[in-house]
Protein backbone atom coordinates (compact mmCIF):
# COMPACT_ATOMS: atom_id res chain seq x y z
CA UNK A 1 0.00 0.00 0.00
CA UNK A 2 1.43 3.27 -0.79
CA UNK A 3 2.27 5.57 1.78
CA UNK A 4 -0.04 8.66 2.02
CA UNK A 5 1.18 11.79 2.68
CA UNK A 6 -0.53 15.14 4.40
CA UNK A 7 1.53 18.23 3.12
CA UNK A 8 1.37 21.02 4.91
CA UNK A 9 2.54 23.86 3.17
CA UNK A 10 1.99 24.43 -0.49
CA UNK A 11 4.86 27.87 -1.12
CA UNK A 12 7.72 27.14 -3.20
CA UNK A 13 9.25 24.04 -1.42
CA UNK A 14 5.74 22.42 -0.52
CA UNK A 15 4.88 22.32 -4.26
CA UNK A 16 8.04 20.80 -5.27
CA UNK A 17 7.79 18.29 -2.85
CA UNK A 18 4.24 17.56 -4.22
CA UNK A 19 5.30 17.65 -7.51
CA UNK A 20 8.42 15.03 -6.29
CA UNK A 21 6.03 12.59 -4.47
CA UNK A 22 3.73 12.61 -7.32
CA UNK A 23 5.84 11.75 -10.09
CA UNK A 24 9.12 10.65 -8.48
CA UNK A 25 8.79 9.03 -5.39
CA UNK A 26 8.11 5.35 -5.15
CA UNK A 27 5.80 4.16 -2.85
CA UNK A 28 3.74 7.22 -1.42
CA UNK A 29 1.08 9.47 -2.84
CA UNK A 30 0.06 12.91 -1.61
CA UNK A 31 -3.21 12.32 -0.14
CA UNK A 32 -3.99 15.50 1.43
CA UNK A 33 -2.92 19.84 1.42
CA UNK A 34 -3.28 21.86 4.27
CA UNK A 35 -2.10 25.48 2.89
CA UNK A 36 -4.25 28.69 3.81
CA UNK A 37 -3.91 30.27 0.76
CA UNK A 38 -6.86 29.16 -1.81
CA UNK A 39 -4.56 29.87 -4.79
CA UNK A 40 -1.46 27.67 -3.59
CA UNK A 41 -3.65 24.96 -2.32
CA UNK A 42 -5.95 24.60 -5.58
CA UNK A 43 -2.72 24.70 -7.87
CA UNK A 44 -1.01 21.66 -5.47
CA UNK A 45 -4.03 19.97 -5.06
CA UNK A 46 -4.00 19.96 -9.23
CA UNK A 47 -0.41 18.49 -9.18
CA UNK A 48 -1.87 15.20 -6.82
CA UNK A 49 -4.22 13.10 -8.42
CA UNK A 50 -6.28 12.06 -5.42
CA UNK A 51 -5.62 14.57 -2.91
CA UNK A 52 -8.14 16.37 -1.15
CA UNK A 53 -7.39 20.37 0.51
CA UNK A 54 -8.38 20.54 4.20
CA UNK A 55 -8.87 23.60 6.75
CA UNK A 56 -6.15 22.44 8.89
CA UNK A 57 -3.71 19.45 9.83
CA UNK A 58 -6.37 17.95 12.58
CA UNK A 59 -9.13 17.93 10.33
CA UNK A 60 -6.86 16.23 7.85
CA UNK A 61 -5.50 13.49 10.60
CA UNK A 62 -9.70 13.24 11.67
CA UNK A 63 -11.04 11.96 8.47
CA UNK A 64 -8.21 9.20 8.60
CA UNK A 65 -6.70 10.84 5.20
CA UNK A 66 -3.04 10.79 6.15
CA UNK A 67 -0.29 8.10 7.21
CA UNK A 68 2.44 10.61 7.05
CA UNK A 69 2.59 14.30 6.94
CA UNK A 70 5.51 16.68 5.43
CA UNK A 71 5.59 19.93 6.66
CA UNK A 72 7.00 22.50 4.24
CA UNK A 73 5.76 25.86 6.45
CA UNK A 74 7.62 28.23 7.76
CA UNK A 75 9.37 27.70 10.82
CA UNK A 76 7.61 29.68 13.02
CA UNK A 77 4.02 27.65 12.13
CA UNK A 78 6.21 23.81 12.21
CA UNK A 79 5.15 23.48 16.41
CA UNK A 80 1.64 24.20 15.82
CA UNK A 81 1.71 21.21 13.19
CA UNK A 82 4.49 18.98 15.23
CA UNK A 83 1.80 18.90 18.11
CA UNK A 84 -1.36 17.36 16.49
CA UNK A 85 0.60 15.10 14.42
CA UNK A 86 2.43 13.70 17.38
CA UNK A 87 -0.63 13.28 19.42
CA UNK A 88 -1.84 10.92 16.67
CA UNK A 89 1.35 9.25 16.59
CA UNK A 90 2.45 10.07 12.75
CA UNK A 91 5.99 9.68 11.42
CA UNK A 92 6.75 13.53 9.98
CA UNK A 93 9.67 14.88 7.92
CA UNK A 94 9.30 18.60 8.69
CA UNK A 95 11.26 20.85 6.66
CA UNK A 96 14.53 22.63 8.45
CA UNK A 97 14.30 24.50 10.73
CA UNK A 98 13.02 21.86 13.32
CA UNK A 99 11.45 25.36 15.25
CA UNK A 100 12.64 28.16 15.38
CA UNK A 101 14.17 28.16 18.66
CA UNK A 102 15.74 25.81 21.22
CA UNK A 103 13.07 26.14 24.20
CA UNK A 104 10.03 25.68 21.39
CA UNK A 105 12.84 22.46 20.02
CA UNK A 106 12.93 21.31 23.42
CA UNK A 107 9.05 21.22 23.87
CA UNK A 108 8.99 19.36 20.69
CA UNK A 109 11.94 16.92 21.68
CA UNK A 110 9.61 15.92 25.49
CA UNK A 111 6.38 15.57 23.49
CA UNK A 112 8.06 13.05 21.07
CA UNK A 113 9.90 11.02 23.96
CA UNK A 114 6.47 9.78 25.17
CA UNK A 115 6.14 8.30 22.23
CA UNK A 116 8.20 4.81 21.81
CA UNK A 117 10.55 6.06 18.79
CA UNK A 118 11.88 8.76 17.29
CA UNK A 119 9.12 9.86 14.72
CA UNK A 120 10.79 13.05 13.23
CA UNK A 121 13.02 13.58 10.44
CA UNK A 122 14.24 17.09 9.88
CA UNK A 123 14.64 17.94 6.36
CA UNK A 124 18.57 18.76 6.19
CA UNK A 125 19.21 17.63 2.61
CA UNK A 126 22.26 18.94 2.32
CA UNK A 127 23.11 15.12 3.76
CA UNK A 128 21.67 13.25 1.13
CA UNK A 129 23.46 15.35 -1.83
CA UNK A 130 25.73 13.32 -3.55
CA UNK A 131 29.19 15.39 -3.09
CA UNK A 132 28.57 15.68 0.53
CA UNK A 133 28.23 12.44 1.15
CA UNK A 134 31.30 11.74 -0.87
CA UNK A 135 33.31 14.33 0.89
CA UNK A 136 31.90 12.67 4.24
CA UNK A 137 33.49 9.60 3.32
CA UNK A 138 36.79 11.07 2.49
CA UNK A 139 36.63 12.92 5.94
CA UNK A 140 35.99 10.05 8.03
CA UNK A 141 38.65 7.54 5.86
CA UNK A 142 41.98 9.57 6.73
CA UNK A 143 43.02 9.08 2.98
CA UNK A 144 44.31 12.68 2.75
CA UNK A 145 45.16 12.92 6.51
CA UNK A 146 42.97 14.62 8.92
CA UNK A 147 40.93 18.14 8.57
CA UNK A 148 41.88 20.90 9.12
CA UNK A 149 39.41 23.78 7.75
CA UNK A 150 36.21 23.76 5.63
CA UNK A 151 35.99 27.06 3.43
CA UNK A 152 32.01 27.11 2.69
CA UNK A 153 30.12 29.53 0.62
CA UNK A 154 26.59 29.88 0.68
CA UNK A 155 25.39 32.39 -1.89
CA UNK A 156 21.56 33.34 -2.72
CA UNK A 157 20.76 35.63 -5.89
CA UNK A 158 18.33 38.01 -3.52
CA UNK A 159 15.79 37.48 -0.81
CA UNK A 160 12.39 38.51 -0.13
CA UNK A 161 11.82 42.25 1.57
CA UNK A 162 10.59 39.41 4.15
CA UNK A 163 14.03 38.39 4.68
CA UNK A 164 15.34 39.68 8.76
CA UNK A 165 18.91 40.03 9.48
CA UNK A 166 18.39 36.64 11.74
CA UNK A 167 17.32 34.55 8.68
CA UNK A 168 21.09 35.15 7.82
CA UNK A 169 21.40 32.52 10.43
CA UNK A 170 18.40 30.98 10.93
CA UNK A 171 17.30 30.42 7.74
CA UNK A 172 20.34 30.13 5.93
CA UNK A 173 23.31 29.03 8.10
CA UNK A 174 21.28 26.97 9.85
CA UNK A 175 22.44 24.49 6.67
CA UNK A 176 26.03 24.70 7.72
CA UNK A 177 25.02 24.42 11.35
CA UNK A 178 24.29 20.92 10.47
CA UNK A 179 26.04 19.88 7.26
CA UNK A 180 29.46 21.09 9.21
CA UNK A 181 29.28 18.72 12.48
CA UNK A 182 28.40 16.07 10.17
CA UNK A 183 30.58 16.32 7.92
CA UNK A 184 33.43 16.60 10.00
CA UNK A 185 32.54 14.16 12.87
CA UNK A 186 32.66 16.77 15.22
CA UNK A 187 30.10 19.23 17.43
CA UNK A 188 30.46 23.46 16.71
CA UNK A 189 32.25 24.77 19.66
CA UNK A 190 32.09 28.88 18.89
CA UNK A 191 30.81 30.89 16.40
CA UNK A 192 32.19 34.51 15.42
CA UNK A 193 30.62 36.96 12.67
CA UNK A 194 32.48 39.12 11.01
CA UNK A 195 31.49 42.13 8.65
CA UNK A 196 33.10 42.66 5.25
CA UNK A 197 32.02 45.57 2.93
CA UNK A 198 28.53 45.81 2.31
CA UNK A 199 26.92 45.29 -0.44
CA UNK A 200 24.47 47.93 -1.62
CA UNK A 201 22.25 45.67 -3.40
CA UNK A 202 21.56 43.96 -0.24
CA UNK A 203 17.66 45.30 0.61
CA UNK A 204 18.38 48.32 2.90
CA UNK A 205 17.28 46.78 6.14
CA UNK A 206 20.02 43.44 5.57
CA UNK A 207 23.79 43.90 6.44
CA UNK A 208 25.70 41.34 4.41
CA UNK A 209 27.70 39.41 3.30
CA UNK A 210 28.38 37.93 6.42
CA UNK A 211 31.52 35.99 7.62
CA UNK A 212 30.57 32.96 9.95
CA UNK A 213 33.58 31.20 12.02
CA UNK A 214 32.63 28.09 13.33
CA UNK A 215 35.60 26.36 16.01
CA UNK A 216 34.64 23.15 15.72
CA UNK A 217 35.55 20.39 19.36
CA UNK A 218 38.61 19.26 17.40
CA UNK A 219 39.73 22.28 16.50
CA UNK A 220 38.87 22.51 12.76
CA UNK A 221 38.15 26.11 12.10
CA UNK A 222 35.22 26.79 9.31
CA UNK A 223 34.71 29.99 7.50
CA UNK A 224 30.91 30.18 5.78
CA UNK A 225 30.38 33.21 3.49
CA UNK A 226 26.68 33.85 3.92
CA UNK A 227 25.89 36.36 0.95
CA UNK A 228 22.47 36.35 -0.13
CA UNK A 229 22.58 39.50 -2.73
CA UNK A 230 25.13 37.73 -5.40
CA UNK A 231 22.38 38.68 -8.02
CA UNK A 232 24.20 35.90 -10.58
CA UNK A 233 22.91 32.82 -9.05
CA UNK A 234 22.82 30.24 -6.45
CA UNK A 235 26.28 28.67 -5.36
CA UNK A 236 26.64 26.11 -2.26
CA UNK A 237 30.32 25.51 -1.94
CA UNK A 238 32.79 24.04 0.26
CA UNK A 239 36.93 23.11 0.30
CA UNK A 240 37.76 20.90 2.67
CA UNK A 241 41.90 21.32 3.44
CA UNK A 242 44.00 18.21 5.02
CA UNK A 243 46.73 17.70 5.84
CA UNK A 244 47.97 15.94 2.34
CA UNK A 245 45.42 17.31 -0.05
CA UNK A 246 42.44 19.67 -0.41
CA UNK A 247 38.64 18.88 -2.25
CA UNK A 248 35.99 20.80 -3.70
CA UNK A 249 32.27 20.33 -3.65
CA UNK A 250 29.85 22.03 -4.81
CA UNK A 251 31.46 23.55 -8.80
CA UNK A 252 29.54 25.06 -11.27
CA UNK A 253 28.61 21.30 -13.34
CA UNK A 254 26.29 22.07 -16.11
CA UNK A 255 26.22 23.09 -19.43
CA UNK A 256 29.93 24.31 -20.48
CA UNK A 257 29.57 26.58 -23.84
CA UNK A 258 32.00 28.59 -25.61
CA UNK A 259 30.23 31.45 -27.77
CA UNK A 260 31.12 35.21 -28.46
CA UNK A 261 34.97 34.92 -27.19
CA UNK A 262 33.43 33.36 -23.97
CA UNK A 263 33.87 30.27 -22.10
CA UNK A 264 31.14 29.74 -19.87
CA UNK A 265 29.17 26.64 -17.32
CA UNK A 266 25.48 26.63 -16.54
CA UNK A 267 25.39 27.07 -12.64
CA UNK A 268 21.83 27.20 -10.60
CA UNK A 269 20.06 30.11 -9.77
CA UNK A 270 17.65 28.08 -6.91
CA UNK A 271 18.23 25.79 -4.32
CA UNK A 272 15.34 23.88 -5.78
CA UNK A 273 17.41 22.42 -9.00
CA UNK A 274 21.18 22.52 -6.57
CA UNK A 275 19.59 20.24 -4.42
CA UNK A 276 16.85 18.39 -6.49
CA UNK A 277 18.27 15.17 -6.36
CA UNK A 278 18.97 15.70 -2.27
CA UNK A 279 15.35 16.39 -1.65
CA UNK A 280 14.41 13.32 -4.03
CA UNK A 281 17.05 11.02 -2.19
CA UNK A 282 16.03 12.27 1.18
CA UNK A 283 12.26 11.64 0.72
CA UNK A 284 12.54 8.60 -1.24
CA UNK A 285 14.66 7.51 2.21
CA UNK A 286 12.38 8.78 4.38
CA UNK A 287 9.08 7.25 2.44
CA UNK A 288 10.89 3.70 2.77
CA UNK A 289 12.08 3.91 6.51
CA UNK A 290 8.21 4.62 7.16
CA UNK A 291 6.93 1.89 5.58
CA UNK A 292 9.45 -0.05 6.95
CA UNK A 293 8.67 1.24 10.47
CA UNK A 294 12.19 2.29 11.27
CA UNK A 295 10.15 5.93 10.70
CA UNK A 296 13.72 7.99 10.65
CA UNK A 297 16.34 7.63 8.05
CA UNK A 298 18.69 11.10 8.37
CA UNK A 299 18.79 14.01 10.84
CA UNK A 300 16.35 13.24 14.01
CA UNK A 301 14.75 16.26 16.18
CA UNK A 302 17.45 15.86 18.40
CA UNK A 303 19.87 16.72 15.36
CA UNK A 304 17.18 19.57 14.62
CA UNK A 305 17.68 21.13 18.24
CA UNK A 306 21.16 21.09 18.68
CA UNK A 307 21.32 23.11 14.94
CA UNK A 308 18.52 25.66 16.77
CA UNK A 309 21.10 25.73 20.08
CA UNK A 310 24.01 26.48 17.32
CA UNK A 311 21.83 29.14 15.71
CA UNK A 312 20.91 31.21 18.73
CA UNK A 313 24.82 31.59 19.41
CA UNK A 314 25.06 32.54 15.44
CA UNK A 315 21.97 34.86 16.29
CA UNK A 316 24.03 36.52 19.01
CA UNK A 317 26.93 36.73 17.55
CA UNK A 318 25.75 39.12 14.69
CA UNK A 319 26.29 41.22 17.55
CA UNK A 320 29.51 40.91 17.87
CA UNK A 321 32.32 38.36 20.20
CA UNK A 322 32.73 35.04 20.18
CA UNK A 323 29.98 32.82 21.06
CA UNK A 324 30.31 29.44 22.74
CA UNK A 325 27.91 27.17 21.74
CA UNK A 326 26.74 24.59 24.94
CA UNK A 327 24.81 21.40 23.68
CA UNK A 328 23.57 18.98 25.67
CA UNK A 329 24.72 14.78 25.72
CA UNK A 330 22.53 13.48 23.10
CA UNK A 331 19.89 11.23 25.06
CA UNK A 332 19.97 7.38 24.36
CA UNK A 333 16.25 8.18 22.89
CA UNK A 334 17.87 9.58 19.98
CA UNK A 335 21.02 7.38 19.68
C1 LIG B 1 16.30 28.78 2.19
O1 LIG B 1 15.25 28.74 3.12
C2 LIG B 1 16.99 27.45 2.16
O2 LIG B 1 16.75 26.57 2.94
C3 LIG B 1 18.11 27.38 1.21
O3 LIG B 1 18.71 26.12 1.20
C4 LIG B 1 19.12 28.44 1.60
O4 LIG B 1 20.17 28.43 0.65
C5 LIG B 1 18.49 29.82 1.62
O5 LIG B 1 19.46 30.76 2.05
C6 LIG B 1 17.31 29.83 2.57
O6 LIG B 1 16.71 31.11 2.56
Amino acid sequence: NDLRIGVVGAGLMGADHVTRITERISGAVVSAIVEPDADRASAAVQHAPGATAFASIEDAIAAGAVDAVLIATPGRFHEPVLVPVLKARLPVLCEKPLTPDSESAMRVLELEQTLDRPHIQVGFMRRFDAEYEALRELIASGDSGHLMLLRCVHRNPAVPDSYTQQMLINDSVVHEFDVVPWLAGSPVKSVEVKYPRRNSMSPDHLREPILVLMELENGVLVDVEMNVSVQFGYQVGTEAVFEKGLARIGQPSGLQQWRDGRFFVEDHTSFVTRFAAAYDSQIQRWVDAVRSGALVDGPNAWDGYLVAVACEAGVKALDGGVIPVDAPARPAFYA
